[in-house]
């Protein structure tokens, strides 16, 4: 018999993303091969092409209008698999991670986070200044929840649905992946990092703004702090 963790759902965030859509589902068709997986595109409603594409490579496709947080969300709810993984669509997430990102879930961990600063880890993709706030952030987290991050606000991670389901996430923005850590941490969730290369986003504007989202980010952190 299939060990039913073999399936997997991947949830897609994604906002004008034509021209990446292709390349990324054609790489992930290679990295997956063999194993049976579906495709959530949780869109902001994109005016370009993304949704056509996305149909036609038979992609599930479910839309959102408050952001990267809630369509993801909204994405991991209707996942049909209880192994979800959550990508960019830019292609700077590497397909070829995710078997060992699914492995650890399958040994047992609630979550595992791709880390692009822990040894084996790298970005092509982030300037000095978001490294700065990055790194400023993973220090107070690391400090007020006693845990041993070196990444915090990268998007490739992997985790069991019912664990995800367990914290209840209020972000909408680019805050969930804060938030998630954070209360995987005041859970007592079982978590693991492991290396992850971010490439440099293949095609198109990157939607993060340093300054808005940034703010964003430390919200939730002093939200954290003064909620149970
Ligand atoms: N549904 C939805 N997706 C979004 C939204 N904003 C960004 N995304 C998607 O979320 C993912 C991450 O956004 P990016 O713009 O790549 O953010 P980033 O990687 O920090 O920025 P770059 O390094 O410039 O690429 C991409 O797949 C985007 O298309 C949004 O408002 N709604
Ligand atoms: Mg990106």
């Amino acid at each position: 018999m299939k060990n039913i963790k073999e399936k997997i759902s991947i949830v897609i965030p994604t906002l004008n993303e034509e021209k990446n859509l292709p390349i990324l589902f054609s790489n992930l068709r290679k990295s997956l091969n063999g194993r049976r997986y579906e495709i959530i595109i949780a869109d902001g409603y994109s005016t370009d092409r993304t949704i056509e594409i996305a149909k036609r490579y038979g992609a599930k496709v479910l839309f959102d209008n408050k952001g990267k947080g809630s369509a993801i969300k909204k994405g991991v709810s209707s996942a049909r698999y209880d192994t979800v993984v959550i990508m960019d669509a830019d292609c700077s997430n590497l397909p070829d991670e995710m078997v060992s990102l699914i492995k650890t879930i399958n040994n047992g961990y609630d979550i595992c986070m791709g880390s692009r600063f822990t040894n084996g880890g790298f970005s092509e993709d982030i300037s000095w200044y978001r490294k700065i706030g990055n790194k400023f952030f993973i220090h107070l987290v690391n400090f007020f929840w006693k845990t041993n991050y070196t990444d915090l606000c990268y998007g490739y991670r992997c985790f069991a649905k019912s664990s995800f389901e367990k914290l209840h996430l209020k972000s909408d923005g680019f805050g969930i992946e804060t938030e998630l850590s954070i209360k995987v941490a005041k859970k007592k969730l079982k978590f693991i990092e492991i290396p992850s290369f971010e490439k440099k986003r293949r095609y198109g504007e990157g939607k993060l703004k340093t300054m808005k989202h940034g703010f964003e980010i430390l919200m939730v952190i002093l939200n954290e702090l003064l909620t149970n």
